[in-house]
């Protein structure tokens, strides 16, 4: 069926209108994403530049050796650095502080040798949050552990490792670093 010239133009129109919603509601989205909002409700744009780019990877940096045994439990401090995007993380202490308030996902990776015992843990300002646990046992040979997740971490909160008393955990830096513990900051909130 064959339209009247204006019916015509007249879904041409629409067509375009439609089209400029679409593009219209995806630039509000777009800005709100890249809007900071102060505490008086002011909106500021940001550009991906001003982004805090956070980020972070060590491994133990020992040369194949173990750290541990100790009588009490001790916070890791990995000193080899891969990224230390902000310097947020100290290769001094091994602790982690956040910058700013946001979403941050933290993974980390051991190995323990032998029938040795090796248990470490992650802390968020002295809370236990996460673990990997190699047990002792009789003819048990090296095994590797991992764990992961992402904490909302407020300005200042504190994010670092910890081994378990009386066991001990090996890294080698010749090109294995089998325990490192890495951040990276998802996004502000
Ligand atoms: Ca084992």
């Amino acid at each position: 069926m064959r339209l009247c010239p204006i019916i015509s133009e007249s879904r041409v129109l629409q067509t375009s209108l439609n089209w400029l919603k679409i593009k219209c509601i995806i630039g509000i989205e777009n800005s709100l994403n890249n809007c900071q909002i102060d505490c008086h409700g002011a909106c500021t744009l940001i550009s991906f530049t001003d982004r805090p780019m956070v980020a972070f990877s060590a491994a133990l940096g020992i040369k194949a050796g173990s750290i541990g045994p100790f009588n009490t439990e001790t916070t890791l401090v990995y000193k080899k650095i891969f990224a230390n995007i902000g310097n947020h993380y100290k290769p001094t202490t091994g602790i982690f502080t956040a910058p700013v308030r946001g979403l941050y996902h933290f993974t980390f990776y051991c190995h323990v040798t032998g029938a040795n015992p090796g248990y470490v843990f992650l802390y968020k300002n002295g809370e236990r949050i996460a673990a990997t646990a190699d047990h002792a046992s009789s003819g048990d040979r090296a095994d590797n552990g991992s764990n992961g997740l992402v904490l909302m971490l407020e300005v200042g909160d504190q994010v670092y490792m910890s081994l378990g008393t009386n066991s001990r955990i090996y890294d080698d830096d010749n090109g294995y670093n089998l325990s490192t513990f890495n951040g990276i900051l998802l996004f502000t909130q």
